[in-house]
């Protein structure tokens, strides 16, 4: 099964929708969904051990951009169960007051009752820079007022849009989702120092920001914080926690000075500091790990409420392949299995991103991925673990994001939660 197929027959960023806030009836459905879905987790028996922050409904937060300025948001369910599975859902424009996509990110989120509407279906973060370097962090909640809201100022004290990026996840395990800045901080040539910093959520916005971590590779400072070292925030332990994990280029067992195996390394959440693990786990280049051909997403694969380390790996025969490496709480075992192997059809890690869901409710995370079509818009497949959580199924298409000004090129993603309310 290839990963081209089909004719465009999507919406666009132009269409007015108001299936999803619009319309009473449909609102009604949404809350009543939400609802099942969590009956639905507690039948199955499957939730995980402590309290995630990636339990619930999921769905596919993307922001897409205009051509006349401004970004659209829009919504797909990965819910199985879903009447609007895998059918986007348009939650706002954009478009007044100098939105701009090139000088904004998203992550998805749960930051509570953002509107005072709130119906539990997943929040936004859209950090957005500012003309003067720093940034400012936009809410927008879930639910019928997609208001952004603005919950963290950051234009003085040295805070750079260009210098940082923002993750989402609970690192104080409250229930609401908080925001981490990773901060690059250069203060020689060679010497590139890492700030960590939280905002808590406090219900109603982002407190001052808390120093959590300062972090170098001390036997190479110079290596560049996103460029050359990766950051994700997942539960690995199952405390309520979200953790840091960062993954760097690693030259173990390489011949070549050049290194390009990979190296990740957890960064435990105490709720109050992220603490480095004893240990890292290094994926030889010698066995053609590579950082630069390669990519991570953290994932509880088995289910057991530790959040695992999903690798999607170039290969050099064309296609990729998923690997897993489950957590052990605060490293992930050596020893990667593989989840499964897209070696014809032509799947292309250039051409796609993969995201990490439980699109069937069974506690175990699946894997989805967007990839780019020849039109320019995307499909989205459904990698489904396997009941033993060892291997993903033969790929399905469960969405199509193509016409109508679709662009695959143009617009990024994240995975967010309902949460009943
Ligand atoms: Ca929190
Ligand atoms: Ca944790
Ligand atoms: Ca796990
Ligand atoms: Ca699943």
């Amino acid at each position: 099964m290839g990963v081209f197929r089909g004719a465009p027959r999507w919406l666009g960023w132009f269409r007015e929708d108001h299936s999803r806030h619009g319309d009473g009836a449909a609102m009604q459905r949404r809350i009543g969904l939400v609802a099942l879905s969590v009956l639905g987790m507690l039948a199955l028996g499957a939730p995980p051990a402590a309290a995630a922050d990636d339990a619930g409904a999921p769905a596919l937060d993307i922001t897409h951009w205009l051509p006349y300025g401004g970004v659209n948001l829009w919504e797909v369910p990965l819910a199985a169960d879903d009447p609007a599975f895998g059918r986007p859902q348009l939650v706002t424009s954009l478009v007044a007051g100098g939105w701009d996509f090139g000088s904004s990110r998203t992550e998805a989120g749960d930051f509570g009752d953002v509107s005072g509407t709130d119906d539990g279906s997943p929040d936004w973060l859209l950090p957005h820079r500012q003309p003067d370097g720093g940034l400012l962090l936009w809410v927008v909640g879930g639910g019928p007022d997609p208001t952004p809201h603005v919950w963290g100022e950051l234009r003085t004290g040295g805070w750079s849009w260009d210098a940082s990026r923002q993750l989402v996840g609970d690192v104080d395990g409250d229930g609401l989702d908080d925001v981490v800045s990773v901060h690059s901080n250069p203060v020689a040539p060679g010497d590139v120092r890492t700030n960590v910093w939280v905002h808590h959520n406090t219900g109603t916005g982002f407190a001052a920001p808390e120093l959590w971590a300062q972090l170098q590779d001390t036997a190479r400072p110079w290596l560049l914080p996103f460029f050359q070292v990766r950051y994700a925030l997942g539960d690995t332990d199952g405390d309520g926690r979200a953790d840091l994990v960062s993954t760097v280029p690693d030259s173990t067992g390489s011949s070549s000075s050049w290194d390009d195996g990979v190296r990740h390394t957890i960064h435990v959440s105490t709720g109050s500091a992220f603490r480095t693990a004893a240990s890292s786990t290094v994926a030889p280049a010698g066995q053609r790990w590579s950082f630069t051909a390669g990519r991570e997403l953290l994932a509880d694969v088995d289910g057991d409420g530790r959040d695992d380390l999903v690798s999607v790996q170039v290969q050099q025969g064309g296609g990729i392949a998923l690997w897993s490496r489950a957590s052990a709480g605060e490293v992930f075992a050596d020893q990667p299995t593989l989840l499964t192997g897209l070696y014809a059809g032509g799947w292309d890690f250039y051409l796609s991103r993969q995201y990490a869901a439980d699109v069937d409710g069974d506690g175990r995370d699946d894997v989805v991925t967007m990839h780019a079509q020849p039109d320019g818009g995307s499909l989205l497949w459904w990698h489904r673990t396997n009941d033993a959580g060892t291997a993903s199924e033969a790929p399905v298409v469960i969405g199509t994001l193509s016409g109508g000004g679709w662009s695959y090129w143009s617009s990024r993603a994240s995975v967010g939660h309902a949460h009943a309310v």
